[in-house]
């Protein structure tokens, strides 16, 4: 009888137990990568089954190939396919090391952001362990060189591999079936290279890859210059003249950009469990040196956080489908924020943000927006609890970005990405300090206690700024960047609002998103202006001084007086002053009532408005699309390199010391280098019984 042992030797020195050998070699080796060399973050039962799975479909496919051909050929095609696979999963670590993302084939191309010192910089950090990415490789080579395992030169059936080939299009399929239901919209929406690969696999995410920017490339090698002639003449047409009383009340002064997540603008003065719900941002709103607007709405399409960026800084929309910031950002040319006030002021520009610096791909869009500075999850403290969700809670975040902001060579534009309110509303029990909602609806009935912490975190930051003197000379910008409460909750959202039940024209309003400018001195009061995302930039550009005209920018400044007052959202819907169309129905703006039978006139004017409104996002598409700006760069604006920017985390700290000394102007650099950090005063209870310099920020090597 044969022992066990024959049998599996026996089932070796076939060619398919080579083959499975080879397979299940390939998926343990990856397996081991992702959870050794990447941060993929896989959490829950399902996403750790996924990434044990997902080098499976890939290697069954892949290797699999060589199941076609005849006699030794067979076998050494497996191995060399093998090490073509080893050798892009080796790439990969070494390119995740220094980036902490995967390599896409715009990075590969040259016309990345990194290309200058990717083959430089890689050597530099590799590690010993690295190799093991082709222990598999070696053992199969020497299992066979040593007769262990023979060759079967047998007639392998051509079926049989076509068996296979659709086994592991089978198996695929499952796979990206659970990932979906998982995380829904994984593909359309590309939040994350990391998600992708976490789910579906290395391989998977570069055909995925591959495909987009094929189809993305055919797009653009199509533009030429004469596209952009429709985009200027809509642009001139419809430029509304900036508001001469507010030109340049805030030129030189430090810009805060202080992104409120999913904060929506019904919160205000919201009253719930007897008391203010955002009391600190109540006061601003209010305040007699902030201009708020209540008639402000969100634009954003599936690109969400990414999409309300991309508009608060290019005055272009996001695209229907997907984030432009992931699918073009990388890049497309673009005539950012962070890059005109650098040219015109002279400004530092940073971002900040408490999770891992992909998301979005903001790693490398920021670099095409000219930002000099990107301050993202590892140049933060790491403290016992200190994250939640999307990244790090924003008391400890809001806090952990005044360190850097009080080194920022001033004047500075920061923009400050708050994380904690973002669905599912994730909050331990000590940060809790309001009930939830009590609708009965698990999804949203925790948002008021998210909501409640992020304007905590707000009124702390803000005794920062008065007490570390910031406050007197620089212009804060709130805004909420989307809804956080989906249209998919209608019962929820009317016991919240306190109404029978809402419709259409309530969800319309239910899009409105807090915008305020504080700065003292400034003329403040709540502006009814109808208006949008789209409108920041021109509007903070004509306070700072900065002429809009010459740029391609879709927005209209909020305090112009000859607004056209209609917001598009990204679906081709509307608010305007006058009417709302939302899920196919018309309402009129000012009283909510439906128009049923419009009349001509009525007509007349919903039809300009949405003429308008197609038009102005099909431009928008066209220059995002076609990477139309690179045919037109607007007169005295300097084009942006993006390889003057780097966002690794020791070269920035270098940099950033550097300044303090050969441009003094930080808030630091004129408190003889000290830190104000001890200004900062929180209640989060990670930091029970913690003083300020007890946080470990990592320092230049
Ligand atoms: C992720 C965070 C949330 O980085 O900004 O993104 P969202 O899901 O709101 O688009
Ligand atoms: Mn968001």
């Amino acid at each position: 009888m044969k022992t066990v042992l024959q049998k599996v030797r026996g089932g070796l020195n076939t060619r398919l137990g080579f083959f499975l050998l080879t397979v299940v070699l390939f998926a343990i080796k990856s397996y081991w990568a992702y959870q050794n060399k990447f941060t993929l973050g896989a959490t829950g039962s399902i996403q750790q089954f996924l990434l044990a799975f997902n080098p499976f479909p890939a290697a069954i496919l892949l290797i699999g190939i060589a199941l076609y051909f005849r006699g030794r050929l067979a076998y050494w095609l497996m191995i060399f396919i093998n090490a073509v696979l080893s050798t892009w999963l080796f790439a990969n670590i070494l390119y995740y090391r220094e980036f902490s993302d995967f390599l896409s084939f715009n990075i590969m191309k040259g016309s990345g952001s990194v290309s200058n010192n990717l083959g430089k910089s890689l050597m530099g950090i590799l590690r010993g362990s690295d190799f093991l990415v082709y222990a598999d490789v070696i053992l199969l080579i020497l299992l066979l060189a040593f007769h262990v395992i023979r060759i079967d030169t047998r007639y392998f059936r051509l079926r049989f591999a076509g068996v296979f080939s659709v086994i592991g299009i089978v198996l695929f399929g499952f796979n990206l079936g659970m990932a979906e239901s998982n995380r829904s919209g994984l593909l359309t929406r590309t939040f994350d290279s990391n998600y992708i690969v976490k789910y579906l696999g290395l391989e998977a995410y570069t055909v995925y890859d591959g495909v987009k920017t094929t189809q993305n490339n055919a797009v653009k090698a199509k533009a030429n210059t004469s596209d952009i002639k429709p985009v200027l003449k809509f642009l001139k047409k419809n430029h509304a003249d900036s508001n001469i009383e507010y030109k340049g009340v805030a030129k030189g002064k430090n810009v805060f950009i202080i992104h409120l997540e999913s904060l929506q603008q019904f919160m205000i003065d919201y009253k719930w469990d007897g008391q203010e719900v955002t009391p600190n941002l109540n006061k601003i709103y209010h305040s007699s040196d902030t201009i708020a607007f209540d008639n402000f709405f969100h634009q954003v399409g599936q690109g969400k956080t990414a999409d309300a960026e991309l508009m608060l800084e290019n005055s272009l929309f996001g695209l229907s489908e997907g984030s432009a910031m992931v699918t073009d950002g990388t890049t497309n040319t673009f005539q950012a924020a962070p890059a005109i006030l650098d040219q015109n002021g002279g400004y530092t520009s940073a971002s900040f943000h408490g999770d891992v610096p992909s998301f979005w791909n903001r790693d490398n869009a920021y670099k095409s927006f000219g930002y000099d500075y990107y301050f993202s999850k590892s140049y933060f403290p790491k403290v016992k609890n200190y994250d939640a969700g999307y990244g790090i809670k924003d008391k400890l975040f809001m806090e952990d970005a005044a360190n850097y902001v009080q080194q920022l060579p001033q004047p500075f534009y920061a923009k400050l990405i708050t994380v904690t309110n973002h669905y599912p509303y994730i909050l331990d029990k000590d940060n809790k300090s309001i009930k939830a909602w009590n609708t009965g609806d698990n999804t949203v009935d925790p948002y008021v206690q998210t909501a409640h912490y992020l304007d905590q975190s707000i009124g702390e930051f803000y005794d920062y700024l008065d007490k570390s003197g910031l406050r007197d000379n620089s212009m804060v910008v709130l805004y909420g960047d989307h809804y956080g409460i989906s249209d998919n909750h209608k019962p929820a959202i009317a016991k919240i609002l306190g109404k029978k039940s809402v419709n259409n024209y309530d969800l319309a309003m239910f899009q409105k998103v807090p915008f305020m400018i504080q700065m003292k001195g400034l003329k403040g009061g709540i502006n009814h202006t109808y208006g949008g995302e789209i409108d920041v930039l021109p509007t903070i550009e004509n306070l700072l001084g900065i002429d809009s005209s010459k740029y391609v920018q879709f927005g209209q400044d909020l305090l112009s007086n000859n607004r056209k007052q209609v917001v598009a959202f990204r679906n081709g819907d509307f608010v305007s002053s006058t009417y709302t169309k939302y899920g196919g129905h018309v309402y009129n703006t000012k009283t909510g009532k439906e128009v049923k039978k419009q009349t001509a006139a009525q007509k007349k004017v919903i039809a300009k408005a949405q003429k308008y409104v197609t038009t102005e996002l099909n431009l928008s598409d066209k220059v995002v699309n076609g990477d139309l700006l690179r045919f037109y760069t607007p007169k005295g604006f300097k084009k942006v390199d993006k390889t003057d920017f780097s966002y690794n985390l020791n070269k920035s700290l270098k940099r950033l010391k550097a300044a303090q000394k050969t441009n003094p102007t930080s808030v630091m650099a004129k408190n003889d280098g000290q830190s104000t950090l001890s200004d900062y005063s929180t209640d989060a209870p990670e930091l029970k019984g913690m003083d300020t310099s007890d946080l470990v920020f990592p320092t230049a090597k």
